[in-house]
């Protein structure tokens, strides 16, 4: 690599990365904070320990004020239940609104009364899509006796709040499911002055044994706090919000991404295998992350899904803050009585009798809860994205294979790499330009000695309709006569320090400054970068990747942005931290739609994230290693993103950090393609890897999985349709479609991909066998032989190299596409083939949407959406529009009535038929040619020929 960077530039960017490198080789776990080492986080767990320490003898001094009660009932915008909460330690006055919203959602929110100055509470701003719809309950009660109130949601749910202590349980059929500070770990720290403040003494005796005051631990990090070479100020001291939140009846809770962990998450606090930290989520870039770890990672995602036989809930905690979460897990709750209620004796198990407390804590802002009732996982899903957004439908190309390396070098070599995948007949769809195609790290600028015409690279590869992605971070050099800065600077767009005038740190391209997103001005300024007029050498099929935006700063403290810097209206970088990663997200996002006239729908990847991300792009799991384990990893990541109402997302392949084996290239790429991000990436160190590189028999194996992915495109855009509209994830944990079956709460190597698709990965080293979980009691069918499986457990298959273990689910119908093209593109207008894999009772039914594929017209109506179903012998189809006769339907569907359907494989059809006919919608009915093979039960007709656009016609099997 040295004797290729002559240049004094290319020696300035050696320079940079050596200093990074040897910063960051040396970094370990310990270079980021433990809980003990963040005040707030020690300071809430001291107190939960103190709590417990007390027993049953301890009271939470949080008090409702039952004379302070209000409800505000409006017809129009819902109702509200307001209340005073008095800490009745420190006589501080405390704001309670509670809120019930649409689709079985109630929101929790409390602020201090009378604040020294303003806490933060401007986040639903950008977390939430818009304005949540408040509702009215159905009863409202308050007991005079207790000050208890109720709140009636429908005849099952109920909202109980509690006075004496302040506690509040969210009820199904009488039995909480949910519960606020049902342990009395709430701390609300109350802003304050230091002269005011009293500290905590603890007695202690010394070493004399003489017994003396002196302060609690928990007081040393109030006011500044030092992490290795760091100080924070903390100019408002402690501000930090404590709420223990029990899931009663719960052994397993999913979500809060992203940490390298598990997919039924961990106790942290003892228990078998537990961790010893809480999950914390702060953005932040860790290099070479440890797997089967709480430590927080580029996301931050505050949302949790509890799941049990009968039932789901979940809770948001909207705050963008440092936060950390403690789970543990009693395993003998009696408290609530609900053991006695609820049935469990029967089939549950223990796991039926464990509660999940969950202990969650937050440096600064304010209380803004959401609790979702379910009851279902999906349901829980579809009200999370209810608030924060639907996931965006992305465009086609997007969900085909990205072909990434840290660097594509010049011109010549990326259009090299686009002609090879052609002449080893690999389909892709994009290559990407990482940080090197720029002019030294100076982002919306092109290295002039590399990519001289970077417009006429584009335009062959448009010309085989493919795309670009290029990369910008949010780290803007500091650098003379660099028209991005020097337009930052004086229009000031950048986070500024304290003491006033630019914040300036060490990334990428040397010293530099950050874009502060948060700035409205900034904000449309940033959009406007990426208009063609200022973007100089991009066209239509460039996208961008937003990397660093965590935002990752090099000699910053745990390697991100010091606390104490300040954003737009004056608010401290402490207290919006997480939702940097947004922002940059988001902004770019609406820049790059906003930036043609008839507007497309954006592919921004990022790596940083908050809730509402699935708003905007993609994200990945970051710098994972080529190896087995992480390999492994990427698959409860991926889940746990799609638990988060992240869908869209997946995993470098094969590994960015190091040179995978061959066998580990195929394995990960055979595991990727059910991912629904699909990219290949590599570090700039490592060998040159792109997937027609590898020797046989290991290309043909590779090729054959990407063609893989590619057959089953309609299914993935369908089921990104359906994301869309409810925020099921697309590659999903075993339990999301078998809720019932406890023996999957926990399965993580083993998924779903939409209702239709189970796959097992292999992810072991020299494995020729698998275990695969058949579940439910529909047959499976293998994809590759056809061949179906009843069986109903666990199941050893056979797994060496060129298989992949994937089956289709009995009772679906799958949609695929089996000409082999180039691009997702050069299939737009390729016939289908359906797959109707069998039910017992000799039933299928199956979706297929289709749409232009890159604009929003199918928005206004300008799409299909066909539902098929297999009903005793006979295949019809019927349109699932939303507005079936509207003049966008039926002209799109009369422009697309070509699409048809050139072979249906019938699977676990027990004998061969004497006869098939397409009947259509006049009645005409005409014979089709097929095959029958009786040793597996499938059929295949060949050329029905029927619309997938219009429906009317059946094809009956006799
Ligand atoms: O831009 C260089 C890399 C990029 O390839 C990778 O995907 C990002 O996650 N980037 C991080 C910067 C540093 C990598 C060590």
């Amino acid at each position: 690599m040295i004797a290729k960077l002559s240049t004094p530039r290319a020696t300035l960017s050696l320079i940079v990365l050596l200093v990074w490198a040897v910063m960051v080789s040396a970094m370990k776990k310990e270079d980021f904070k433990t809980c003990s080492q963040s005040g707030f986080c020690q300071r809430n767990r001291a107190y939960a320990d103190e709590v417990l320490s007390h027993g049953n003898d301890f009271y939470s001094p949080y008090t409702l004020l039952q004379d302070t009660i209000q409800f505000n009932q409006d017809n129009t915008k819902g109702s509200h239940i307001k209340a005073d909460i008095e800490n009745t330690d420190t006589k501080v006055i405390f704001t309670l609104d509670v809120t019930l919203l649409q689709d079985n959602t109630a929101r929790v929110q409390v602020n201090e009364k009378s604040p020294l100055r303003p806490r933060y509470a401007d986040h639903a701003r950008y977390t939430l899509q818009q304005d949540p719809t408040a509702v009215n309950p159905l009863k409202l009660d308050k007991n005079t006796k207790t000050g208890a109130v109720t709140l009636t949601l429908d005849d099952s749910r109920k909202l109980v709040i509690t006075s004496q202590p302040f506690k509040m349980d969210f009820m199904v059929n009488d039995v909480p499911i949910i519960s606020l500070n049902d342990r009395g770990f709430f701390n609300f720290e109350h802003l304050r002055t230091k002269d005011t403040h009293t500290p905590k003494m603890i007695k202690q005796t010394n070493s004399e044994g003489v017994m003396e005051e002196k302060e609690a631990e928990s007081e040393g990090s109030m006011w500044e706090e030092t992490f290795k070479t760091w100080t924070d100020p903390k100019p408002n001291g402690p501000e930090s919000i404590g709420l223990d939140i029990s899931f009663h009846g719960f052994s397993h809770v999913y979500g809060i991404p992203e940490h390298a962990s598990s997919l039924s998450l961990k106790e942290t606090r003892g228990g078998d295998n537990a961790y010893t930290d809480p999950y914390r989520l702060y953005n932040t870039d860790v290099f070479e992350y440890a797997l089967d770890s709480p430590t927080s990672l580029y996301g931050a995602v505050p949302f949790m899904i509890a799941h049990r036989k009968d039932i789901s809930a979940g809770v948001f905690w909207m705050n963008p803050s440092e936060t950390w979460v403690d789970i543990t897990k009693d395993r003998s709750d009696q408290k609530n009585g609900i053991h006695k209620i609820l049935d469990f004796g029967k089939k549950g198990g223990d796991g039926d009798r464990t509660t999940t407390q969950t202990h969650w804590i937050s440096e600064a802002g304010v209380l803004d809860l959401f609790v979702f009732f379910g009851p279902t996982v999906k349901d829980v899903l579809r009200q999370y994205t209810g608030l924060t957004g639907a996931p965006a439908m992305p465009q086609m190309f997007a969900i085909g294979y990205h072909q990434c390396r840290w660097n594509y070098i010049n011109e010549k070599d990326v259009l090299d790499v686009d002609s090879k995948f052609d002449d080893n007949d690999f389909p892709y769809d994009v290559i990407w330009l990482d940080i090197e195609y720029t002019d030294e790290k100076k982002y919306f600028t092109w290295d002039q000695a590399k990519f001289p015409n970077p417009i006429d690279m584009e335009m062959k590869l448009d010309h085989k309709g493919r795309q670009l992605v290029v990369i910008i971070d949010p780290h803007i050099k500091r650098a003379h006569n660099y028209r991005t800065c020097d337009e930052a600077i004086k229009e000031k767009h950048f986070v500024q320090q304290p003491s006033g005038g630019d914040y300036e740190a060490w990334c990428w391209p040397g010293q530099s400054s950050w874009i502060d997103f948060f700035n409205p001005n900034a904000r449309e300024w940033w959009k406007k970068q990426l208009s063609f007029e200022k973007f100089d050498g991009t066209r239509e099929n460039v996208h961008l990747w937003n990397d660093m935006n965590e935002p990752a700063i090099f000699n910053g403290p745990e390697i991100t942005m010091q606390k104490e810097m300040i954003h737009h209206d004056n608010w401290e970088h402490r207290v919006l931290h997480n939702l940097y990663s947004l922002l940059s997200h988001g902004t770019s996002s609406d820049g790059m739609r906003e930036r043609t006239s008839i507007q497309k729908r954006p592919f921004v990847l990022a790596r940083g994230f908050y809730s509402g991300v699935q708003r905007y792009g993609p994200v990945w799991t970051g710098d994972n290693m080529a190896n087995w384990e992480s390999l492994t990893y990427s698959n409860p990541m991926v889940l746990t993103n799609g638990m988060g109402g992240v869908p869209f997302s997946g995993s470098d392949i094969p590994g960015f950090f190091n040179n995978p084996s061959s066998e580990l290239l195929v394995r990960w790429y055979q595991n990727g393609i059910f991912h629904p991000f699909f990219r290949g990436h590599a570090h700039i160190d490592t060998k040159r890897r792109e997937p027609y590189l590898v020797d046989e028999p290991y290309r043909t194996i590779t090729r054959a999985a990407i063609r893989q992915r590619y057959a089953l495109l309609p299914y993935w855009y369908t089921l990104f349709y359906n994301t869309y509209q409810d925020g099921t994830p697309i590659s999903r944990p075993m339990f999301v479609e078998f809720p019932q079956d406890e023996n999957l709460f926990a399965t993580e190597d083993q998924f779903m991909v939409g209702e239709a698709i189970m796959v097992k990965p292999v992810t072991a080293e020299g494995a020729t066998t698998t275990d695969v979980y058949f579940a439910g009691d529909q047959p499976w069918y293998d994809m590759e032989t056809h061949e179906r499986t009843l069986h109903t457990g666990f199941k050893t298959v056979d797994a060496p190299l060129e298989k992949i273990p994937v089956y289709y689910r009995g009772g679906f119908i799958i949609p695929r596409r089996e000409r082999i093209r180039r691009s997702s593109s050069a299939m737009k207008l390729d016939p289908f083939t359906l797959v109707i894999a069998l039910d017992r009772k000799s039933n299928a039914q199956g979706t297929l949407y289709i749409d232009d594929g890159e604009t929003y017209d199918f928005q206004q109506g300008s799409y299909a959406h066909t539902a098929f179903n297999y009903n005793r012998g006979t295949l019809s189809c019927a349109s699932l529009h939303h507005d079936l006769n509207s003049s966008s339907a039926t002209t799109f569907a009369e422009a697309m009535k070509q699409l048809r359907i050139e072979r249906i494989h019938i699977l676990g059809i027990k004998k061969t038929p004497s006869r098939i006919q397409l009947v259509s919608d006049n009645n005409e009915a005409h014979s089709l040619a097929f095959d029958y093979d009786d040793t597996k039960a499938s059929l295949t007709i060949r050329d029905p020929a029927a619309s997938v656009t219009q429906c009317g016609w059946s094809i009956v099997v006799e």
